[in-house]
């Protein structure tokens, strides 16, 4: 059996990385030609790959570390909680202090009467429960023919089969199919499909799709409407300011249950503790992964309020994981809030940070490839475009100039993330301001040398 360690040559590890691991939305045989990158270390919100480059991580590893990495504290945890009870289910009247306190912590921490807490091991398995915690209540109130949900185009909701097919990702439904009910309306872009209206005309535009495919559907038979409050993985597309108080309208008046996805916005990264409190929304149920445990261990949960659990509760619910609030992630996802709040590091971050992210951020809308930027506390985007005033798209396939431009990220030790041509950034809560500025100057030079690419490839053009 081969020994592989940090210390073997980079080649021979992505030689062994592209003949046996297979990479989540990768074309494996291209790792063959050029190797994946290895990552060996990481501290604060710096990576330290295989080659020994610092790499500053504006994605926070996949919008997730919030606390930053290097967190001793929540190793010892951990250790500590493995040492004393590595496992135990919570089926069958089962439970333990782990996940006692965690889903106490939870209904504290998250706003209105959101209180009870149903675990899973990932964004996709919470959304999975969230399919049948809807379609349950319906069925326990008599109603068993509201099993729809409505969702959106270019949201993303997870990859389990399930949760694609509630996320609106074409390129996911094309390879797995659907499952039946769940409805797609269009997204809140402004950018990419808001023509000649204003944002607000738009947003409210945008929102009443939701009136019109509950008439079209049937009130009778429309279970639930799920959003991420600012769509991540889409692109960080923020909704023009009349969309949410539109859906959380037409949600209340025709009586059907408000999911909202936190998975990203969750635990600080929006200004608040969840993006419902900044987009001014009053979910029913919640979804929360990620940042719950910065990463550090697998956990997500569903939060649902009152009055769904009140249902709920009256029958057996047929569901659950081996890990469904497994005590080890519990006692770390724990220690991470603890450290979230007592550090007053979303308080920062939201106070200090979020503004100076903002100003920083904006600066690069003087770029002759950058058209719209847009920040929400610690996430932003930014649109390239050829044309500024037209907001046109360019001349090749969707995200051929993003690819551009990312590899030039890549290039400078800056780990920024496109979503066909728009970048997006999302970095640990705990980025200081000189990291900011040091983001700042990477990325304008990322732009820059990318522009000089696309250029040079003919590719700076609009689609006619
Ligand atoms: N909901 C939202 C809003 C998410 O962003 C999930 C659910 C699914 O979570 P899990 O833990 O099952 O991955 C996500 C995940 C990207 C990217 O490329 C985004 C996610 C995951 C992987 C990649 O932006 N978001």
């Amino acid at each position: 059996m081969t020994q592989i360690t940090n210390h073997m040559p980079t080649e021979e590890l992505q030689r062994l990385d592209a003949a046996h691991h297979m990479h989540p939305f990768t074309t494996n045989d291209d790792l063959e030609k050029k190797g994946a990158r290895v990552i060996t270390r990481a501290k604060g919100v710096t990576l330290t790959d295989s080659e020994g480059n610092e790499i500053l991580d504006a994605m926070a590893g996949l919008w997730c570390v919030n606390i930053g990495y290097g967190r001793d504290e929540l190793a010892e945890v951990s250790s500590r909680q493995m040492r004393e009870l590595p496992y135990y289910n919570t089926f069958f009247q089962t439970t333990h202090v782990p996940a006692i306190a965690l889903a106490e912590r939870l209904a504290e921490l998250t706003p209105y009467d959101l209180n009870h807490v149903f675990f899973a091991n990932s964004g996709s398995e919470a959304n999975d429960t969230n399919i049948r915690i809807v379609r349950t209540y319906w069925q326990e109130k008599g109603q068993p023919e509201k099993t729809v949900i409505i969702s959106r185009k270019n949201a993303y909701h997870g990859s389990s089969v399930a949760s694609s097919a509630l996320g609106g990702m074409s390129g996911m439904h094309a390879q797995s199919g659907m499952i039946p009910d769940i409805h797609h309306i269009d997204q809140p872009n402004w950018w990419a499909e808001g023509g000649d209206m204003s944002p607000e005309d738009f947003g409210l535009e945008r929102a009443q799709q939701l009136e019109k495919a509950i008439l079209e559907l049937g009130e009778h038979k429309v279970a639930a409407f799920i959003g991420e409050p600012v769509q991540g993985a889409g692109g960080v597309i923020i909704p023009p300011s009349t969309y949410w108080p539109e859906i959380q309208r037409i949600c209340d008046k025709y009586d059907i249950l408000l999911i909202a996805d936190e998975v990203i916005c969750g635990f600080g990264r929006t200004g608040n503790w969840f993006g419902s409190q900044t987009m001014g929304i009053k979910p029913d149920i919640m979804t929360v992964a990620k940042g719950l445990s910065s990463g550090y261990a697998p956990i997500s949960a569903s939060i649902v309020n009152d009055k769904v659990a009140a249902v709920l509760g009256a029958c057996e619910f047929n569901h659950g994981y081996t890990y469904s609030g497994h005590p080890v992630a519990c006692a770390v996802a724990l220690e991470n809030l603890r450290i979230l709040d007592e550090e007053g590091i979303v308080s920062h971050a939201a106070q200090e940070l979020a503004p100076y992210l903002k100003e920083k951020f904006e600066s690069l809308g003087d770029h002759p490839m950058v058209g719209e930027v847009k920040v929400v506390g610690m996430m932003g985007s930014l649109a390239l475009t050829p044309d500024k005033t037209t907001r046109a798209k360019f001349a090749a396939d969707v995200g051929t100039v993003g690819f551009m431009v990312r590899e030039r990220c890549f290039a400078n030790n800056l780990i920024m993330r496109h979503v066909g041509d728009r970048m997006v950034i999302s970095p640990p809560l705990v980025i200081t301001k000189a990291e900011i500025d040091t983001l700042i100057v990477r990325a304008r030079k990322a732009l820059d040398e990318g522009y000089e690419n696309v250029k040079a490839a003919g590719l700076f053009k609009a689609m006619s």
